[in-house]
């Protein structure tokens, strides 16, 4: 028995020297120190021996099994520390590196010039109303004064969906809801922000393109007002020191009309290829409301005058920001939105 045990120690000893990952160790901690294994075996036998040696031999195999017990612990130890150590090792940070660069969204520039008109007419008083893209005939063009025969009412320049709907050609459908709506509620005083469909695609136009119009309604509004606000509105965009004409134009729903002006931002008004050596660059459309559109929609044109305009953003946005090019605004090349 007592040579038995040296053996166990020597083999035990060795073996737990020598393994080389938890699994193993494990598999000899049932092998030596296990309910069958080998000191339990020794343990067991005890029982077979002299009773001189019981105690001597009984002895040794419990000493025995504290210390492979220790080292089997001390060993189990240094496996969990090593693979602790490998796993810092893996998820160590180097805070020193360079960052990767966030790729942050921005605003479109329509986006950017159509806030910028919005901030200007709410700073004057006005109210932003927003209405439907598919609209009917009615509002689009009946309650807008614009004739049967009128070629925007054609197939050929609109897109309709039955025979009374269609994208709405302009934003000034709106503007005959709110005043459906307001009416007889005085003054009236709101811009339109929005998409509008046209069939018309070229370099020079999109079947989508943005406006902004206005309305304002009340008592005793004059030519004067329109223009006031027009070039208050174009001062606040292209800055104090432009010049603002207006020059008169036809609309079916304003009488009179005008276009308005505005000294060419590229050259100052001497003349050059962006103005086509006028030194003007017409801006906007507007004009007085006619009174068959204020009878219309619920206001008497004897009591209530008012004034109208309407703007392509694409245009206000291409001579702030001097692109050429009106494409650019829809084919999102991130080498141009970057630009903004
Ligand atoms: C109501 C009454 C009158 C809106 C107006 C214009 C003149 C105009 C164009 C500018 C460039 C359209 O985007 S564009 O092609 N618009 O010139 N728009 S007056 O007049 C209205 C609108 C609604 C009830």
């Amino acid at each position: 028995m007592r040579e038995k045990l040296k053996n166990v120690k020597q083999t035990a000893q060795q073996a737990i020297t020598e393994a080389r990952d938890i699994e193993s160790l494990k598999e000899l901690q049932v092998k030596f120190l296990g309910r069958k294994g080998e000191i339990t075996g020794v343990l067991r036998g005890l029982k077979d021996l002299p009773g001189n040696q019981r105690a001597e031999v009984g002895k040794a195999a419990n000493l025995l099994k504290n210390e492979l017990e220790i080292m089997v612990e001390e060993k189990l130890a240094q496996f969990n520390q090593l693979e602790l150590e490998r796993r810092l090792q893996k998820e160590q940070i180097d805070v020193t590196l360079p960052g990767r660069p966030l790729n942050a969204g921005r605003r479109h520039p329509l986006n950017l010039i159509m806030n910028e008109v919005k901030e200007i007419f709410t700073g004057m008083g006005f109210e932003v109303a927003e209405g439907p893209e598919v609209e009917l005939d009615y509002y689009n063009f009946e309650a807008l004064n614009v004739p049967p025969e009128h070629p925007a009412r054609d197939m050929q320049d609109s897109f309709y969906i039955t025979d009374q709907q269609l994208l709405r050609t302009h934003t000034s459908p709106v503007q005959v809801r709110t005043m459906e709506k307001k009416r007889p509620h005085l003054p009236v005083r709101i811009i339109v922000p929005g998409k509008v469909y046209r069939r018309d695609d070229d370099a020079t136009h999109s079947p989508m393109f943005h406006q902004v119009e206005g309305l304002v309604l009340d008592h005793h509004i004059t030519f004067a007002d329109l223009r006031g606000t027009l070039a208050e509105f174009a001062h606040g965009v292209f800055g104090d020191q432009l010049e603002v004409r207006f020059r008169p134009s036809f609309f079916p729903f304003t009488e009179p009309s005008a276009e308005m002006d505005i000294s060419c931002v590229m050259c100052g008004g001497t003349g050059c290829r962006v103005c086509s050596h006028t030194g003007w660059l017409e801006i906007l459309g507007a004009g007085m409301v006619h009174p068959r559109v204020l009878a219309v929609s619920g206001y008497d044109p004897e009591e209530v005058t008012g004034f109208a305009f309407g703007m392509g953003i694409e245009r206000i946005t291409m001579l702030k920001y001097e692109v050429n090019d009106l494409r650019m605004f829809f084919e999102n090349d991130l080498r141009f939105l970057e630009q903004f």
